[in-house]
């Protein structure tokens, strides 16, 4: 059996030096991109390391043979919010020349190149708070209106994804069409490790609270109390991605795919810190331009076709999150 050889852009974020390590476990040869050095709880696991700027990069990758790639570079939406120009570049123009790259080596050696893209809650955008309040769980195909840099970046790279993937110069009209890349996409929620710590995002508020109860560390929340998303432990996104990868394409009915896990407000994540960490010293101190973001997210996403399609389901509900996953961690790490 060949190897299979795995890019994965980004490898220095926390998806990636999770993704990293659970891809290792199963003997792929890796290839890991990022603007920094490799931290050491990964650096084992990759056969090379390719270190810059992803659009000065791309060229080096047209001569690999990847079978996979995991696309998980990017700009987050508080940060993109501030640098937006720099933003799209990073989060639009890079996922272009990659998906560029993929199509044209699926095409040139009839092997279709998995593609897979984290996309975010982000590429919703709610309009008002009155309609984020009582729009429920949304579908994939509702509220598309997203309302940061960020955003309109994960959804545009979704439908890019989706072109070059169906349809790139037209030629499934040909007798004889092409092999495409295979694209798949996931909308995350808020992600939390135990392990490492965000940021540049919105939803960091979340692991940043917790983790600074659990080292009794004094925390402003930067969002009201009542602000509510979806969120998900780590492992369940790392189990995600690798499930949707391994997904038998004529299963799949969509490209893009919500996920949920569990949705709490701030003050329920205060709740939760306070009864594990009682001398836990939370205030809440709202930014209006990052209140503002998370109040243009869903309060919950619908995840059924996800569900139906590749048999996705969370093993961390809130409770276990908590008590089976974060907490037992958290006070290893930090004790
Ligand atoms: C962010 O907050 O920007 C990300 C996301 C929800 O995509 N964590």
């Amino acid at each position: 059996m060949t190897i299979k050889q795995v890019l994965v852009t980004g490898a220095c974020g926390e998806i990636g030096q999770a993704l990293v390590g659970e891809l290792s476990k199963r003997g792929y040869k890796i290839v890991t991109a990022d603007f920094m050095p490799l931290p050491d709880s990964i650096k084992n696991f990759s056969t090379e390391h390719v270190q810059g700027d992803l659009l000065y990069k791309i060229k080096t990758f047209y001569d690999y043979d990847f079978d996979i790639i995991f696309h998980l570079a990017a700009s987050l939406s508080s940060k993109a919010e501030i640098a937006t120009e720099e933003a799209h570049r990073i989060n639009v123009e890079g996922t272009m020349q990659l998906l560029m790259m993929a199509a044209y080596r699926s095409e040139k050696y009839k092997k279709s190149v998995k593609f897979l893209f984290p996309s975010s809650i982000a590429a919703y955008g709610m309009g008002t708070i009155d309609a984020k309040n009582s729009a429920g769980a949304v579908k994939e195909e509702d509220w598309d209106n997203p309302q940061t840099m960020y955003g309109c970046n994960k959804l545009y790279c979704e439908k890019l994804g989706m072109y070059y993937g169906k349809f790139y110069g037209q030629k499934h009209l040909d007798e004889n069409p092409p092999h495409f890349l295979d694209f798949r996409s996931i909308r995350f929620p808020g992600l939390i490790s135990a392990f490492t710590m965000p940021s540049g995002g919105t939803s960091d508020y979340g692991p940043e609270m917790l983790h600074a109860a659990a080292q009794n560390k004094s925390y402003s929340c930067f969002v009201r109390p009542d602000s509510k998303i979806p969120f998900m432990a780590m492992p369940d996104a790392i189990k995600s991605l690798l499930m949707l990868m391994d997904a038998k394409k004529e299963n799949l009915t969509r490209t893009v795919y919500n996920i949920s896990a569990f949705a709490i407000t701030a003050e329920e994540f205060r709740q939760r810190a306070i009864k594990a960490f009682p001398n836990a010293d939370i205030k809440f101190e709202p930014n209006l331009r990052r209140q503002g973001i998370v109040d243009s997210w869903p309060q919950d996403v619908d995840d059924s076709r996800a569900r139906k399609d590749w048999n996705w389901s969370p093993d961390y509900d809130v409770d276990r999150f908590f008590d089976d996953y974060f907490l037992p961690e958290i006070r290893k790490r930090y004790s």
